[in-house]
């Protein structure tokens, strides 16, 4: 079958996003770097965990209308959707962006779309715009190029790539007609039209605003442990006021978006961008504020029971009830705990994943049993209905017992 469209990255993202495209009738060539992801989809199968992405993957990749490659072929549409990380310094890195972009350049002709789905800095659609056209001047004026963010939520991507509204934005109206067209056949949500630096913009001013309002939540947790008041009571009770609505305090802001896109304003609007970088500066401050917790109660455990404590380190993942690690607050308490502890007994506990490269995981409800420090890092379901006896030292960073 001969493809309409290329999406060119297939992880979290790019994988659902080129199912749902192939499960809509709309022949898909995915492209990934990694081998052994594209033998994995072609086979009808997934790399990452999502909720329903195997079905869907497996009923693309059956009915041929979904198929994975390591290059890239001619298509009418090429959607890219790679990583954007950022380089030491926190500058944002768009190289995977400009080498997806290189590959599909010799393979554009008169009329096709490109769309950068990509969280990228202010800029990046013309940027590429450019090396489109300094590539193939024939072609300047007679594509059509926008840039379209995912706004999807790890666990619930399915339904949100279907379901949640859009903002499409060309590098001039006849693109952002184009791509609104395109996403038409496939999003039932609204689509919004602006254009393209207004889009890239707009996805990097939605976390920066949440990664703001979970600061602010951060920093409400470390006043009010200073001044003996229970912060989730506290939020509960402001949140009764009709017009506030503070989000929850955490170990800390993990995962590829939240702790990383602020940056991208940052980088480029240092003077103008304060409040921003303090909110991250907050937020990567809350897992070092954690380990010394844990380091003071163990201390004083050990001073008063001439012994060192047992303790049980509840939660690996970024957020509750996923199996994601990436960019884990939690992660870096562990290992901080690990090496602060010297001998004491560790239990490191994440039951939504079977094993650890580095970590020896314990069973969640053993090592409650067993340890006498229990520090709960991520609200998982699981540990809702845990019974801790009065000996027990839990502390609760993450309003599991509120
Ligand atoms: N967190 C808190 N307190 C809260 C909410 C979250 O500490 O009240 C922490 C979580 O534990 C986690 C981090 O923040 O460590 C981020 O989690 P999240 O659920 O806020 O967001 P992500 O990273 O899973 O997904 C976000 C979403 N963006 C917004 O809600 C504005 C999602 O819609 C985006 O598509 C996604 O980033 C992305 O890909 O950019």
């Amino acid at each position: 079958m001969q493809a309409k469209v290329v999406t060119v990255g297939l992880g979290y993202i790019g994988l659902p996003t080129s199912a749902l495209i192939a499960n809509s009738g709309i022949p898909v060539h995915g492209v990934d770097v990694s081998q052994h992801v594209v033998d994995t989809i072609n086979a009808g199968k997934i790399h990452i965990v999502e909720p329903e992405l195997d079905k869907a993957v497996a009923q693309g990749v059956e009915a041929g209308y979904l198929k994975a490659d390591t290059k890239p072929v001619v298509a009418d549409t090429y959607l890219v959707v790679v990583p954007t990380p950022f380089k030491g310094d926190h500058q944002p890195d768009i190289s995977y962006v400009q080498a997806a972009t290189e590959n599909i350049i010799p393979l554009l002709k008169e009329g096709d779309l490109y769309i950068i789905e990509s969280t990228s800095p202010v800029g990046t659609t013309e940027k590429m715009m450019e090396l489109i056209y300094s590539k193939r001047p024939e072609l300047e004026g007679k594509v059509y190029l926008a840039y379209c963010p995912e706004r999807v939520l790890p666990g619930n991507v399915m339904h949100e790539l279907v379901h949640n509204d859009r903002v499409i934005g060309g590098v001039d109206e006849q693109s952002t007609e184009k791509a609104m067209e395109f996403y038409r056949q496939f999003v039932v949500g609204e689509l919004h039209a602006t254009n393209a630096r207004t889009a890239e913009m707009c996805k990097l001013t939605e976390n920066a605003s949440r990664d703001s309002q979970i600061a602010f939540a951060n920093e409400l947790s470390l006043i009010c442990d200073k001044a003996g008041i229970n912060v989730w009571e506290l939020i509960r009770l402001a949140n009764k006021h009709p017009r506030v609505n503070i989000l929850q305090p955490g170990c800390g802001v993990g995962g590829h978006c939240i702790a990383v896109d602020p940056y991208f304003i940052t980088a480029d609007f240092p003077m103008e961008s304060r409040m921003i970088a303090q909110a991250r500066a907050t937020n990567n401050y809350k897992p070092f504020w954690c380990a010394e917790k844990v380091k003071s109660a163990r201390l004083e455990f050990e001073l008063k029971h001439g012994r060192q404590p047992s303790i049980a380190i509840m939660g690996l993942a970024f957020k509750p009830n996923i199996d994601d690690l990436r960019e884990s607050p939690a992660i870096h308490i562990t290992e901080r705990i690990l090496q602060d502890a010297g001998d004491a007994d560790l239990y490191i506990v994440e039951p939504n994943v079977e094993e650890h490269k580095v970590f020896k995981l314990t069973n969640y409800r053993d090592a409650v049993g067993k340890a006498d420090i229990v520090v709960l890092l991520v609200a998982h379901n699981e540990f809702k209905s845990l019974d801790y006896d009065e000996e027990q030292i839990v502390l609760d960073f993450c309003g599991v017992r509120k």
